[in-house]
């Protein structure tokens, strides 16, 4: 399988994230997709090429202009209020909650932050924009891989991008890489996509951005919200609203939640998949699963992956796959390329 790789990744390096009334050291580090990217190229899994350019356009497809506006000018704005900012990371401290407008555009750059984030743990740095910017277009030349009849192919990427929504960033992510993905295939005349999030974390980002259509099905296994981030969305009622009803999925599990569980959730995604026979499927791929995961609560073991590879390969569809979280740096790039190796083995 061939990996779309760009090592403008590393410029998004956060210092700190507040956790739990302390500012914490990120967990979310340039290190993870270092592994992943040692391991691919151990096992010798295929080609790892760099991303195309592409221009903005593809990314206005998903996000609003007011928020690329203001990602791709934060930094400099940061900076211009104070010099000392240049050595510290912007975290936003207040939100438009209900009641509040965000139809206002306040001049306060701290105001602004608050608008387009929903947390305090996703540091905006020197490097977050360019980062980000090139893990779309290793996620838009995934893509075109696909259409150009590769069986799959791999966005190697971060920040992740799956809390993402058009017009905010949150839970590490910035650009909703596997939406801009699967909105590419749907311009490239791709008429049914199907996104399938195995990350831990509930995918809000994506779920908003398809909520009212039909021409993308979501469908997503993540830790119960009740007691697992991002809390306020990912319950099973969530079924999608307008002409996308029926066409949201979720299948939340609880915390502790074991491999033979969660796969036999993952075989009842795939048949609701099946059931609307996609042109091509996105896969967030989060590894955070693992049972060493030091900020999530399953406890999937480093052979499971081989097998979720098996499991999707066997969907039989052109597959992109997008990469998302994954805490356990030592192990992440091996679950990794487990679950790209166990589909290819299977791809048929
Ligand atoms: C991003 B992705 C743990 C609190 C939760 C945000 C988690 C974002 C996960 N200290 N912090 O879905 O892997
Ligand atoms: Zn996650």
């Amino acid at each position: 399988m061939r990996t779309i790789y760009n090592d403008r990744h590393a410029l998004h390096h956060g210092k700190v994230e507040m956790f739990r009334g302390e500012l914490m050291p990120c967990f979310e580090i340039p290190a993870r997709v270092d592994h992943v990217l040692r391991e691919l190229k151990a096992r010798g899994l295929g080609a790892i090429d760099a991303p195309a350019a592409f221009d903005d356009a593809a990314i206005a497809r998903v996000h609003a202009p007011r928020y690329l506006d203001f990602l791709s000018k934060a930094w400099d704005e940061w900076v211009a209020i104070d010099p000392a900012n240049a050595g510290r990371d912007a975290l936003p401290s207040y939100w438009p909650i209900r009641t509040f407008r965000s139809d206002v555009l306040p001049a306060s750059f701290a105001a602004r932050l608050g608008l387009f984030s929903y947390d305090a743990g996703s540091p905006l740095t020197s490097g977050t924009w360019t980062a980000a910017r090139a893990g779309a277009d290793c996620a838009l030349t995934a893509v075109q891989h696909v259409l150009a009849g590769e069986r799959a192919a791999f966005a190697l990427t971060r920040p992740p991008g799956h809390h993402a929504g058009v017009d905010f960033f949150g839970g590490y992510c910035f650009l909703n890489n596997a939406a801009i993905a699967a909105q590419a295939l749907r311009d490239a005349g791709v008429e049914r996509v199907a996104v399938l999030d195995i990350d831990y974390h509930h995918g809000n980002g994506t779920q908003a951005i398809f909520y009212e259509r039909a021409d993308v099905q979501f469908t997503s296994l993540h830790g119960d919200p009740h007691t697992e981030y991002p809390h306020y969305l990912g319950y099973a009622d969530e079924r999608g609203a307008g002409a996308g009803a029926g066409f949201n999925r979720n299948l939340p599990l609880a915390r502790g939640t074991g491999f033979a569980a969660w796969r036999e959730a993952l075989a009842s995604a795939l048949r609701g998949i099946a059931d609307f026979r996609p042109g091509a499927m996105v896969v967030s791929l989060g590894l955070d699963t693992f049972e060493g995961d030091p900020i999530a609560g399953f406890t999937l073991a480093t052979p499971d992956y081989l097998h979720i590879g098996e499991d999707l390969a066997r969907a039989g569809l052109p597959t992109v796959f997008v990469f998302e979280g994954g805490y356990a740096v030592a192990e992440v790039g091996t679950n990794a390329v487990n679950v790209l190796d166990g589909f290819m083995q299977h791809a048929g």
